[in-house]
């Protein structure tokens, strides 16, 4: 009998913690739910990079990162404008993920090893292919970051930047004076106000935060790239079913572009009788569903926003202000690294 009451003991306290498992989980609301209980998601944002996601005159953020959201509250809502923005420093964003402050983070973020692994949140897939680059001043005459040894540069705190900068110095044997800053827009004006001769970012940042410089036309964007800064959406983790979600409705934006399904023809392109338009289109399948959304939710997305190659036109591409190459931005059927699986 004692021997039996040990061993049930032992039972309960081996069950306990499984079971205390089981009724959390039961009860915690998936991040999907909590954003259809809230009505509108909360994405997780810039401090302002034109091109990217930065408030427009009426407030509005608007960008290919806001586009982002923009698709995601579609796909969730039939309704774009149902995302909230939450402003983030690039030390406060995973953070401020982690925290559940923010249900996704949409903002130039790169993924790494130690992200991936550290800090209770995950990368969901590439949205941009970039790397760090050089600003200077075209006064200050040089050609190559190599040249730089003994400048001052400009850099944002808990980014990748700086620990990059750290290498390239290292490898190339330079010496060169770091000046950190807290937030984005101080480093751009330490950069701008002359504290710096060099500002380094991701090169798509540096082209559009010269922008915002008082004379954008005085500096230039030197030739070198030093790293490889693949961004995306992150989310955090222990939600399967968000994740794939948030993923897919990248993917969803490349088929569509992948297949000409754009916001002009979307309501043609719902009488194809191409199977894999039908299947992305929600016509055969259901991969909406299993999502926790509904089928038809990439139609929703590309009514409302638009396949991967127009949001980029409209917010990166050469008739506006940013005007960045596709480059490995293209798909890959069009010699550019964006492939998505494909929906079955
Ligand atoms: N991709 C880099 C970050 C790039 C980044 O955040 N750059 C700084 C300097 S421009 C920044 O604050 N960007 C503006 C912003 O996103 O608000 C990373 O993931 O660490």
């Amino acid at each position: 009998m004692k021997h039996f009451v040990k061993h049930v003991t032992a039972l309960i306290a081996l069950a306990l913690p499984t079971l205390g498992f089981l009724t959390t989980s039961a009860s915690a609301q998936s991040t999907l739910e909590r954003v259809k209980a809230r009505g509108h998601l909360i994405c997780g944002t810039s401090q302002g990079v034109p091109g990217f996601s930065a408030p427009d005159d009426k407030g509005n953020w608007t960008g290919f990162d806001t586009d982002f959201c923009r698709a995601l509250a579609a796909a969730i809502f039939n309704d774009p404008n149902a995302a909230k923005y939450v402003s983030l420093s690039s030390k406060d964003r995973l953070i401020a993920l982690q925290s559940s402050s923010i249900d996704v983070l949409a903002r130039t973020t790169t993924w790494t090893s130690s992200r991936d692994t550290g800090q209770g949140v995950q990368f969901t897939a590439i949205n941009y292919f970039d790397g760090q680059g050089f600003l200077v001043r075209k006064s200050l005459n040089v050609k190559s970051g190599k040249e730089l040894n003994g400048a001052t540069v400009c850099v944002s705190q808990g980014t990748t930047n700086e620990l990059n900068l750290a290498d390239f110095t290292r490898t190339n044997n330079i010496k060169l004076n770091v000046l950190t800053f807290s937030n984005t827009n101080e480093t751009a004006k330490g950069y701008d106000t002359g504290r710096c001769d060099v500002y380094t970012t991701d090169r798509s940042q540096l082209a559009a935060q010269r922008l915002q410089f008082a004379k954008p036309d005085d500096h230039i964007l030197l030739p070198d790239t030093i790293s490889k800064e693949p961004l995306g959406a992150w989310v955090r983790k222990g939600d399967d079913q968000w994740f794939t979600f948030v993923r897919w409705t990248l993917f969803a934006m490349l088929l569509a572009e992948e297949h000409g399904v754009t916001k002009a023809n979307i309501d043609e392109m719902l009488k194809s009788t191409n199977p894999e338009i039908r299947r992305l289109l929600g016509l055969e399948g259901d991969p909406g569903v299993q999502f926790g959304v509904t089928n038809d939710w990439a139609v929703r997305i590309i009514r409302h926003v638009g396949n991967y190659g127009e949001t980029f036109e409209r917010h990166l591409g050469p008739k506006t202000p940013v005007a960045l190459d596709r480059g490995l931005n293209k798909l890959w059927t069009q010699g550019g690294l964006h492939y998505a699986p494909p929906i079955r």
